[in-house]
């Protein structure tokens, strides 16, 4: 993949169209569709201090939690962009209660689905910490020619046919899977385009880096516990004491973590018994691009890949990362 270095976005995708089965150049529009979006997203993020775009909406999504200015706004570029794209008969995002189908006959004979978190970690939008976009892509399973139906969100995660994110960090970066390993591509802002930089991305197996937030440390389950306390004892064999990197910003953790090795907790606690973070648009995208670079995600008990989703919004714990750490976690919780 080396040889690719450097190639645009819309040049992989069109080269790499030989990897999908009955390749048809739909899924291929649809990445570049949504490459586009991320490109208008990054524009605005970029310059989000300078213009009236920061701060709240005064309004709350789904979940309750206050909407930021660029939430609503990147909800609508990505809104713009799949229907555009034609590829997509509806979205489900967290920005949005129930899921977003479009009066379009082109759109509702769309092959595809998109389950979407369009500004992850936008709380931090205002201090300048990195934020991003989660995004999954399924085949519809309801008959075309028609709205997209719930059941086209609720399949397992093992059914993508892509996943991946978009980190507005240090640079932008556009990092996805089709099943055919994880490949990252940087934004280069001297041409608006997105150019492969990290070919064939594998997460070292263990890391030294583990990201939880302690702040909540007396609600965690023992075996919980007991990880947190295993991450700080001496031992020069695993490099522990692990160093501890929480951003507050999954997309960021997560990027850090799978370039370098380490492990992101999120688990249940006596408050949230199914921890914070989203199946559909934030858990299984992650899942299916660490699995693709060699890596684990479970929710404790189960493969995050495997769930079947009942809810659009549907909470999961989620233990993800370097495959040696996930085990060392599972570890204390059978031994619990
Ligand atoms: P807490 C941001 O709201 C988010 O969904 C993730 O990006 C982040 O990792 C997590 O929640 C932070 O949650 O409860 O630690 O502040």
């Amino acid at each position: 993949m080396k040889e690719y270095l450097g190639m645009t976005l819309n040049e992989f995708i069109i080269r790499r169209q030989s990897d999908f089965k009955y390749a048809t150049g739909e899924l291929s529009r649809l990445l570049s569709h949504i490459g586009v979006a991320a490109k208008i997203v990054n524009r605005e993020v970029n310059k989000a201090g300078l213009v009236d775009i920061l701060g709240e909406v005064g309004t709350v999504n789904t979940q309750g939690e206050a909407q930021q200015k660029l939430d609503v706004y990147a909800d609508s570029q990505f809104i713009h962009a799949l229907r555009a794209s034609g590829e997509v008969c509806g979205m489900a995002s967290e920005e949005d209660d129930n899921i977003v189908t479009f009066d379009n006959v082109l759109a509702n004979d769309g092959k595809y689905i998109v389950c979407i978190d369009p500004l992850d970690g936008s709380s931090n939008i205002d201090v300048n910490v990195s934020i991003g976009t989660i995004f999954s892509i399924y085949r519809r399973i309801s008959e075309r020619g028609h709205k997209a139906e719930e059941k086209d969100f609720l399949q397992e995660g093992l059914k993508q046919v892509a996943g991946g994110y978009v980190i507005y960090g240090s640079s932008t970066m556009l990092v996805y899977t089709t099943g055919r390993g994880v490949n990252g591509f940087t934004l280069d802002p001297s041409i608006g385009e997105f150019c492969l930089s990290h070919a064939d991305i594998r997460t070292p197996e263990s890391g030294a880096i583990y990201s939880i937030n302690e702040g909540y440390y007396l609600k965690f389950e023992d075996a919980i516990k007991k990880y947190i306390k295993y991450t700080q004892e001496v031992d020069k064999q695993t490099k522990r004491p692990y160093k501890a990197r929480y951003i507050g910003s999954l997309v960021a953790d997560f990027h850090r973590n799978l370039l370098k090795g380490g492990i992101y907790i999120y688990p249940a606690t006596a408050d949230a018994p199914n921890g914070k973070l989203r199946l559909l648009y934030e858990a299984n995208p992650l899942a299916f691009v660490v699995e693709q670079a060699g890596g684990m995600a479970i929710n404790g008990k189960d493969r995050i890949l495997d769930m079947k989703p009942q809810d659009l919004h549907q909470r999961t714990p989620l233990i993800i990362g370097s495959t040696n750490m996930v085990n060392k976690v599972m570890e204390f919780i059978e031994n619990k």
